[in-house]
């Protein structure tokens, strides 16, 4: 195959610059050597402001049985129905090149791309979380990451400026109980719980409402490193995870997990004892059993890292119809948090058509432009209410 510039037309040489005699200067006109070199100059795009360091997997969903009773949401009515996934693992503090066995929180994101459009499950392997209200999330990340002056430590979660932030805000306490304990250095992506953190919301057909948690469990069990293995892996393998990740796919071992949900009654709620909104709270599995649902596959590794695990854009307002958000003030702030990051770290509102993030369900709306539009919309009425044939 000959290689080409981005207009397609034919290359006969990349190797020498073209130059008016053997001493040059490059000549101007050099147009491959011009794009070649602009394209490598573009390759970076901002890493995550949290969880940049990730690895991702595809895979499948499947419903065990229905679970018409609580949700309308289609994907989880028939146990034949294998939905795609695309799940990203991450941890938080470190950027993008920072070592895989550092004690911290690990993202567990799920995009399930079924046939009502994609739901996002954006959660972590720890089933609470830090604060109560998403306004301080700034604040207990600046407080986590790298200290601003000189930049470290990095991808640390136990530093001068983290203990000064969590002693004064007590609410971080049950957090930080989960953070220092074996649970933020885990064996392997395949041997982590996943937590969708806040109390969500079942709908059914008949429009009635119960609350619920998210559950990821790994069945091939919780495992986690001691501090010495996971301090020694960092310098001897910064990529134990994502290797461990890899090469299981690769070598046809795939992960599995199977998601749980807790339900509880809306009359159920007042009784508990605590707030159910509140995510420094979990629901104790021994008041309301986790009853396994259904089971996610990760069989196959990405082609491309950019292309598909940097690219991925989750977003926590990405639900179905027949689930649904609940007023955790903590949720709220993310409502609005993932669609503006992506803004940024994509580069405009057309993420959603970058190949990794696109639904398999048919996208139609009047949504139009924009930076990097890909769609081409046809006809003359991008409105409505329309009247006038297309
Ligand atoms: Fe996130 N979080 N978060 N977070 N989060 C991001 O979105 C944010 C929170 C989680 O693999 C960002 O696309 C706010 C809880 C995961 O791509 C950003 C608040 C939980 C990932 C953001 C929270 C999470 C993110 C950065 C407080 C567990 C990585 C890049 C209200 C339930 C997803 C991005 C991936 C990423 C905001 C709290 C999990 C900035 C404002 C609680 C797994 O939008």
């Amino acid at each position: 195959m000959h290689l080409t510039t981005d207009q397609g037309i034919p290359l006969s040489h990349t190797d020498d610059s073209l130059r008016p005699g053997p001493r040059g200067p490059t000549l101007l006109e050099d147009f491959h050597f011009r794009e070649k070199l602009t394209r490598f100059d573009h390759e970076r795009i901002p890493e995550r402001v949290v969880h940049a360091r990730g690895s991702g997997a595809h895979g499948y969903f499947q419903v065990y049985e229905p679970l018409t009773r609580y949700t309308k949401a289609k994907f989880l009515q028939d146990p034949s129905i294998k939905t795609p996934v695309f799940v990203r693992f991450s941890t938080v503090a470190g950027s993008r090149g920072s070592a895989d066995t550092v004690r911290d929180v690990r993202g567990f994101a799920v995009k399930f791309y079924t046939q009502e459009g994609n739901f996002d499950l954006v959660g972590n392997n720890m089933p609470v979380f830090f604060i109560q209200d998403g306004i301080k999330f700034p604040d207990v990340v600046h407080a986590v990451k790298p200290e601003p002056h000189h930049e470290m430590p990095q991808a640390a979660s136990a530093h001068d400026s983290f203990w000064d932030f969590v002693s004064l805000v007590p609410e971080t306490a049950h957090m930080v109980m989960w953070v220092m304990s074996d649970r933020a250095l885990p064996r392997s992506y395949r041997m982590m719980e996943g937590f969708g953190v806040h109390t969500f919301r079942f709908i059914n057909a008949e429009g009635k409402s119960r609350f619920v948690k998210f559950h990821w469990k790994p069945l091939l069990g919780v495992h986690s490193l001691v501090w010495d293995e996971a301090q020694k892996l960092a310098g001897k393998d910064p990529d134990f995870h994502r290797r461990d990740l890899w090469e299981a796919i690769e070598m046809g071992d795939p992960p599995e997990y199977e998601l749980g949900v807790q339900i509880i009654e809306e009359e159920q709620a007042d009784t508990l004892g605590f707030d159910l909104f509140d995510a420094t709270k979990l629901v104790p599995e021994e008041v309301v059993p986790v009853k396994r649902v259904g089971k996610l596959v990760l069989h196959r590794n990405p082609t491309n890292f950019f292309a598909e695990t940097e690219q991925v854009a989750f977003c926590v307002q990405n639900v179905v119809p027949g689930i649904d958000f609940t007023n955790d003030p903590l949720m709220q702030a993310r409502l609005f948090s993932y669609l503006d990051t992506q803004l940024t770290r994509l580069g405009g509102p057309n993420f959603a058509e970058i190949p990794i993030n696109r639904p398999l369900a048919p996208v139609h709306n009047h949504q139009q432009d924009g930076f990097h539009r890909h769609t081409i919309d046809a006809g003359r009425a991008n409105y409505h209410p329309q009247a006038i044939p297309a």
